[in-house]
């Protein structure tokens, strides 16, 4: 009987007592009481109604308890489906009807909120919340210390992670077992993690840099992580002279660059940092060098394919590019309306084909074929280049993305409730340079002629349906959106217009 996502990253530590999380207040928890608390939880999950293939959607705070969630998902061979801690109950509710969830985690402090929802979509609900307590945790504390492990194999399905699209609908990115596992392997041997790691860990655990990218590879290669609930510059600054490697948003970076504590050496025993899921500005790398003597290693990936390239461990680490395709993965540059290769130099799609690409988007098969060919190559969504030493450039997007301090926001989900206000005949939502978070998000309306669009009542509005991080920073009211000749509203027009709205 074997599942490799479990045995590879969990059952392997069966009766270790090596330590396998610290927390920032000191206390550690060893491999084997994090094995017997997924296992606990398996039972718990069991006794909701879980079987292999059933989804469990999670919108709980970081902890350990949360990492033990996906263990135990992992061990009962579940569909593991973490949500933003920052979603409305609104989003939720999409995800949990479309996913057809079988059972629903929230904090307890959202529990009243949820309940009809998991109600109306005969999901069980259960709460665990960021300090281990709560229904699901008091309940599985009476379950026995074992699980017999559900035999699964690397085809089957280990992890949905939904993902917004250019109308607004969000997407299940189905991720088999062996997507996570052929990734994680890759990128420990690539980057060079063994069982001497410490790894600085603040980044979220509901999306896949914090959770495939950085715990996998982490349990894989038997280190320890210490385990922040949330990226904090005072946590960091206090846990970096204890680990050895960090991975992170360009956001902690440029954040540590403006704390004059993060010096050379604070960061002398480190060995590695990784940056990811938005572009590094060249003069971020440069600073960075500087103050530390490190320089950062950028790679690139997606949540529908895991990492796709890196930067070299050893050899030139390239301002600008994000390397090379990694061992397995092929990487290359076309014309997506034709599907034709281009030759070296030339900006086009960027396309990815390897184990690391995912299935497909749950129940939505023409949204797949539009995205993944028929020959396994992946439409990413992203323009590049290769440069004359094969680095891969990221120049650009074709698909209408903002990504803000490494959380994606689709613009069209945003304009689709701007347009339902009262006063607003249309609107456009753009994405512009933000100190702090690389781009942030605007919204430009026009008004309908009736009645002048009330711009606090507006933010107040959306609020309610929409995430806070996805809600516009600045509303402006214009005349009219500038349009080509087609009637296709000129986004870049407008970018360039507002473009300076956040410059110091
Ligand atoms: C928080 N806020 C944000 C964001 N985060 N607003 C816009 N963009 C954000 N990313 C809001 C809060 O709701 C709050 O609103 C205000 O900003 C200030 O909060 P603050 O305390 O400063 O924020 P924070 O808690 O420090 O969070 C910033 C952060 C965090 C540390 C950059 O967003 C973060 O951890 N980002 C990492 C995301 C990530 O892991 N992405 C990987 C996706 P108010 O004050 O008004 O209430 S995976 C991926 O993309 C692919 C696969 C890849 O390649 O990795
Ligand atoms: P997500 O859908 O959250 O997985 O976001 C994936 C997108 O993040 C990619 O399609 C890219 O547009 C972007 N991305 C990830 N890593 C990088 C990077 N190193 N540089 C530029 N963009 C990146």
């Amino acid at each position: 009987m074997a599942n490799p996502l479990y045995d590879r990253l969990f059952g392997r530590y069966a009766g270790k007592t090596s330590v396998f999380l610290q927390l920032p207040e000191g206390e550690t928890i060893s491999h084997t009481a994090f094995l017997e608390m997924a296992a606990r939880y398996a039972h718990m999950l069991r006794e909701l109604g879980v079987t292999a293939g059933d989804r469990v959607a999670a919108q709980i705070a970081k902890s350990p308890q949360a990492l033990a969630v996906y263990a135990a998902c992992a061990q009962t061979g579940a569909v593991f489906l973490p949500l933003n801690t920052a979603y409305t109950v609104d989003e939720v509710a999409y995800f949990v009807d479309n996913s057809g969830a079988r059972v629903v985690l929230c904090d307890a402090r959202n529990e009243a909120g949820m309940t009809p929802m998991a109600q109306a979509c005969g999901a069980a609900l259960e709460t665990l919340n960021g300090d281990g307590s709560g229904s699901f945790a008091d309940k599985a504390a009476a379950m026995p210390t074992t699980f017999e492990t559900v035999s699964r194999d690397e085809d089957d399905l280990a992890a949905f992670l939904y993902t917004s699209g250019t109308t607004g609908r969000s997407k299940g990115a189905m991720l088999t077992q062996g997507n996570l596992l052929s990734n994680s392997q890759t990128l420990a041997e690539q980057w060079r993690f063994t069982s001497d790691d410490v790894l600085l860990h603040a980044l979220p655990i509901f999306h896949t840099h914090g959770l495939f990218v950085a715990t996998n590879i982490t349990l894989l290669t038997g280190g320890q992580m210490i385990f922040l609930p949330k990226f904090d510059v005072d946590l960091i600054i206090s846990h970096l002279p204890g680990a050895t490697a960090m991975m992170g948003v360009p956001t902690f970076y440029t954040r540590l660059l403006g704390d004059a504590r993060f010096t050379k050496d604070l960061t002398k025993d480190m060995r590695l940092f990784v940056s990811g899921s938005a572009p590094l500005l060249a003069e971020t790398h440069v600073q960075f060098e500087e103050r530390t003597g490190h320089r950062i290693l950028e790679r690139y990936g997606m949540t529908e394919t895991n990492m796709n390239t890196t930067n070299p461990y050893d050899g030139e680490r390239r301002a600008g590019t994000v390397g090379f395709a990694l061992p397995g993965v092929e990487v290359k540059i076309t014309n997506a309306a034709s599907g034709e290769t281009l030759s070296q130099g030339e900006i086009g799609d960027i396309e990815v084909r390897g184990p690391n690409v995912f299935k497909g988007y749950w129940q939505m098969p023409e949204k797949t074929a539009e995205e993944l060919r028929a020959d396994g190559f992946f439409i990413t969504g992203d323009l590049g280049r290769f440069d004359d030493d094969g680095y891969l450039h990221i120049v650009g997007r074709n698909k209408d993305l903002i990504i803000s301090g490494g959380y994606n926001i689709y613009p069209k989900e945003v304009e689709l409730l701007l347009d339902l206000e009262d006063g607003v005949l249309e609107s456009a939502v753009i994405g512009v340079p933000h100190p702090d978070f690389g781009e942030t998000v605007v919204g430009i309306l026009v008004a309908d002629g009736n009645r002048t669009p009330d711009i606090a009542g507006i933010q107040a509005s959306i609020g309610k349906s929409l995430a806070r991080f996805k809600q516009p920073q600045k509303l402006i009211v214009v005349d009219e959106l500038p349009r080509n000749t087609m009637g296709k509203v000129q986004k870049n027009v407008l970018r360039k217009e507002f473009g300076a709205l956040f410059q110091d």
